[in-house]
């Protein structure tokens, strides 16, 4: 599509009957690796939404399927979009219950890592938990704060919020860690990693902190930050106002990745 012609909240059709079979293929494999590992590490939201959502079923899902059963539980759809959409499209779908999903899939050479983000990792990594009420509410939350943020010239800080919960969250279910973050989910070994291995630190999470945090894109993360309900994190998003909090990280420098402060205890 041409730039002229491009609409301005850069939908796409999905064109889901264009799939190849091994694309449909491809789909299967991961998900079939990720189910048969996830069930004892995802926090049991996650599990609920592949089921309610009927995410089992073979082959890559279409969209205008998958939203129906979506609207319905929470009031979200899902919409495909080339790839990366800039930040306040982005918040703008999100703030009226839209998740944008890529619609392309990677290839074999690909399956444990790619730059952009895929159908797999958009929809198994994000959607399952868009059938949770709570988690929804969120969401839309988090749109609505990016609409604020580009406003005020704290795009950066939000989009760490973003990073260390709806991609690499950790969660305490009954004292158990357990994975919630996207990024995390749809990763053959960070879905092991972020439990089980001793290097990264897992950081009770506090707003303030997670928004001053730089992250890395291209490895595993030197840090998780773990939330104890998506009930807190609702309400503490809700509750925040961003602004006072933009005001002081303004030009303070950030946090390194890895790093634990000395007032911090690790779970895990
Ligand atoms: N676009 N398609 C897509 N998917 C994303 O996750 C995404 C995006 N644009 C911007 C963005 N994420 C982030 O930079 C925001 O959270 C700040
Ligand atoms: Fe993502």
């Amino acid at each position: 599509m041409s730039a002229a012609t491009q609409p301005s909240d850069w939908t796409v059709p999905q064109e889901w009957r264009a799939y190849s079979s091994d694309e449909h293929a491809m789909w299967d494999t991961l998900y079939a690796r990720q189910v048969a590992q996830l069930p004892s590490r995802v926090v049991p939201a996650f599990m609920e939404g592949l089921e309610r959502l009927k995410l089992s079923e073979r082959g890559i899902p279409d969209f205008v399927e998958l939203s129906g059963r979506l609207r319905a539980l929470t009031g979200w759809s899902v919409v495909a979009v080339p790839g990366l959409v800039p930040d306040e499209v982005f918040f703008e779908h999100l703030a009226n219950r839209r998740f944008v999903a890529g619609r392309f899939i990677r290839r074999p050479e690909q399956m444990d890592y790619l730059q952009e983000p895929d159908v797999f990792h958009d929809v198994f990594g994000h959607v399952p938990l868009l059938a949770n009420p709570v988690f929804a509410d969120y969401m839309q939350a988090y749109g609505e704060g990016g609409l604020r943020a580009a406003k005020l010239g704290a795009i950066e800080n939000l989009a760490r919020l973003y990073w260390y919960t709806v991609e690499f969250g950790l969660i305490s279910d009954g004292g158990a860690l357990k994975l919630y973050g996207a990024g995390i989910v749809s990763s053959h070994g960070e879905s092991v990693y972020a439990l089980d291995d001793p290097r990264p630190a897992r950081i009770p999470f506090r707003m303030e902190r997670v928004m001053r945090t730089d992250y890395e894109i291209d490895d595993y993360q030197k840090n998780y930050f773990v939330i104890d309900s998506f009930k807190d994190l609702l309400r503490e998003t809700l509750e925040t106002d961003f602004g006072p909090i933009y005001e002081r990280l303004r030009g303070v420098v950030p946090i390194a990745p890895g790093t634990v402060l000395e007032d911090e205890v690790c779970v895990g």
